[in-house]
C-alpha cells in the first residue's frame, strides 16, 4: 500500500456536502482507503475573483498506480458536475493529487508532488494538520516547515470561522 496525500476545494453548491460525499465515494473505492481527514477550512480564493473556498486534506492509503489515482480522483470530481472553464475559476469540487509517497513524476498529465502545493496555504495548512512529519520530496522539507513560510491569512478553520 502507498501513502498518498490528496486537497479538496470546492466554491459553487452546497461545498461542505460536496467534500463529506466525495470522501464517502472515495472509500468506496475497492482500492482505495480514507485513512485520515482534516478539518474543514474556509479559505479567501487566489485567483480571480470568487466566492470563498471549502478546503481540506485527506491522507488515503492505496494499491493504485499515480495515473490510475488521477483518474478516479477527476471521476469523482465529474460526478459532482465539475465543468472545466475557467483554470482557477470557481468550481463544485477540485481534487488534487499532492504527494504519492516519495515518488517525483513529472508527465504532461501529471506532476507529483503539486507544483503549487508549497505556495499555498489552503493547502499546506490543512496538510499540516494531518501529515505534518512528511517529507515533500523536492524540497526535502517536512509539511510542518513548509507551512511556516506561507501566509495563513485568510485560511481559517471551520470551526474557527
Ligand atoms: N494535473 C497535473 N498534476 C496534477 C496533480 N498533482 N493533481 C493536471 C491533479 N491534477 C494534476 O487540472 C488541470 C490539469 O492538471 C488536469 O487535467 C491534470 O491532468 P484541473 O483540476 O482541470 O484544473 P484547475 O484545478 O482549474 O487547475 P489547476 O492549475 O490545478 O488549479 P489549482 O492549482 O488546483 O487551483 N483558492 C482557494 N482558496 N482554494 C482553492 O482550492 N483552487 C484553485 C485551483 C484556485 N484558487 C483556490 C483554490
Ligand atoms: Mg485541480
Amino acid at each position: 500500500m502507498t501513502d498518498v496525500a490528496i486537497a479538496l476545494g470546492s466554491n459553487l453548491g452546497d461545498s461542505r456536502t460536496i467534500l463529506a460525499q466525495a470522501l464517502t465515494q472515495l472509500h468506496e473505492c475497492p482500492s482505495i482507503t480514507v485513512v485520515r481527514t482534516s478539518s474543514l477550512y474556509k479559505t479567501a480564493p487566489v485567483g480571480p475573483p470568487q466566492p470563498d473556498y471549502l478546503n481540506a486534506c485527506a491522507i488515503l492509503d492505496t494499491h493504485l498506480e499515480p495515473l490510475e489515482l488521477l483518474h478516479i480522483l477527476q471521476r469523482v470530481e465529474q460526478s459532482f458536475g465539475r465543468v472545466r472553464d475557467k483554470r482557477w475559476g470557481p468550481r463544485t469540487l477540485d481534487l488534487d493529487l499532492l504527494l504519492f509517497s516519495d515518488r517525483i513524476l513529472i508527465t504532461d498529465e501529471l506532476e507529483i508532488p503539486h507544483p503549487r502545493m508549497g505556495d499555498r496555504a489552503f493547502v499546506l495548512v490543512p496538510l499540516a494538520e494531518i501529515a505534518g512529519h512528511w517529507i515533500d520530496p523536492v524540497s526535502q522539507r517536512a509539511i510542518a516547515d513548509l507551512v511556516r513560510h506561507v501566509d495563513p491569512d485568510g485560511v481559517r478553520r471551520l470551526d474557527d470561522a
